[in-house]
């Protein structure tokens, strides 16, 4: 019988993202794992192969997979990776009515079992999702918060590095708005050995980086033709959380709750916030061209409607 040691994390979904999120998390030495699904025996098993995995690995972390949310119970941090993903053609919006249900389900639980958590939400579309939770479980907004603008960025900096031939964590970019099309890479921000990337890369070139970021999961998506990627969001879930229980007050895109930041008052959206053991501690506001304000608009208010839609549904707001 494994003892799970405090402070650990629990992982609802043991699919992609969350049995990969869970491999990072014990293979770095950041915490021990509850791994949660509904399927029966599911993440039992890849629990019990995580474990095997260690002796190799060379870590002490420990992991038990379950389908009882007791097991959750104490737990510092929970990321919610339960949903459907996305299939070709299918927007993140299309997933709404379907990944409703499930996390007011999750949610229900959380609140019951662990409701002194912190709660990453990975499932799409995300800052719906994220809205949804805070509703369901009624934590205060500090606590409950999405993961997306971590991944979102990291593409970005992926395409100018690899554009640029330099290593990828040089480039540092940042993208904000909601998780989907309209999402604002904000390349007046970014820089490359401490160059403004226009003084770089030609505008047109970077205009195709922009939109290869915003369309850097369905680009994967039409690849994989089942599911979606998982590899980078278990990355930026895992950084999140090595944030958190390190108190690090480390700044990263969040899906957060905004109360007048950036001219946006009682709404999750996608923006820098200094994260740490109280979840999000800060929102920080950066400068801003006035095409990037008005991007971020148009992406707030998709987010918005997906929010009206989502309050709709009665089974989400029981
Ligand atoms: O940037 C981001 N936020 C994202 C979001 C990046 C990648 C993936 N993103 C979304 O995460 C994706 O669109 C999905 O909505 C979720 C999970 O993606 P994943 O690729 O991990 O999906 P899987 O492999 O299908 O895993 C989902 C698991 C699966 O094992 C189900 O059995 C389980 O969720 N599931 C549940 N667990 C608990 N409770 C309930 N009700 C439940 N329903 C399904």
């Amino acid at each position: 019988m494994i003892t799970i040691r405090k402070p650990f994390v629990a992982v609802i979904g043991g699919g992609q993202v969350g049995a990969t999120a869970a491999q990072r998390i014990l293979e770095k030495g950041i915490s021990d794992v509850v791994l949660f699904d509904v399927v029966e025996g599911m993440p039992q098993g890849k629990a019990l192969d995580l474990m095997e995995a260690a002796p190799i690995e060379g870590h002490d972390r420990r992991i038990i997979g379950t389908n009882k949310y007791e097991d959750i119970a104490g737990a510092e941090i929970v990321v919610v990776t339960a949903g459907l993903p996305r299939k070709p053609g299918m927007t993140r919006e299309d997933l709404l009515a379907l990944n409703a249900k499930i996390i007011t389900d999750v949610c229900g639980n959380i609140k019951k079992f662990a409701p002194d958590s912190k709660i990453i939400i990975v499932t799409n579309p995300l800052d719906v999702m994220t809205h949804l939770a805070a509703k369901v479980t009624g934590f205060p907004k500090n606590r409950v918060f999405g993961m997306a603008g971590v991944l979102d960025t990291a593409r970005m900096q992926f395409f100018i590095a690899e554009r640029l031939g330099v290593v990828p964590r040089e480039a540092q970019a940042i993208v904000l708005g909601g998780h989907g099309d309209l999402m604002v890479p904000v390349s007046s921000q970014t820089r490359v050995n401490w160059q403004p990337l226009q003084n770089e890369i030609p505008a047109d070139e970077l205009a195709k980086i922009e939109q290869r970021t915003r369309d850097g999961g369905a680009e994967i998506v039409a690849l994989l033709k089942t599911g979606s990627a998982f590899y980078a969001p278990a990355s930026s879930v895992c950084e999140m959380v090595r944030v958190i229980l390190k108190n690090e007050k480390k700044v990263l895109p969040v899906c957060a709750y905004l109360g007048g930041e950036y001219g946006l008052k009682g709404m999750y959206f996608g923006v820098p916030a200094e994260l740490g053991k109280n979840g999000v501690e800060r929102i920080v506001e950066i400068p801003l061209t006035a095409q990037e304000k008005s991007a971020l608009t148009l992406s707030a208010e998709k987010v918005r409607k997906g929010i009206e839609e989502v309050d709709r549904i009665p089974a989400a707001t029981a």
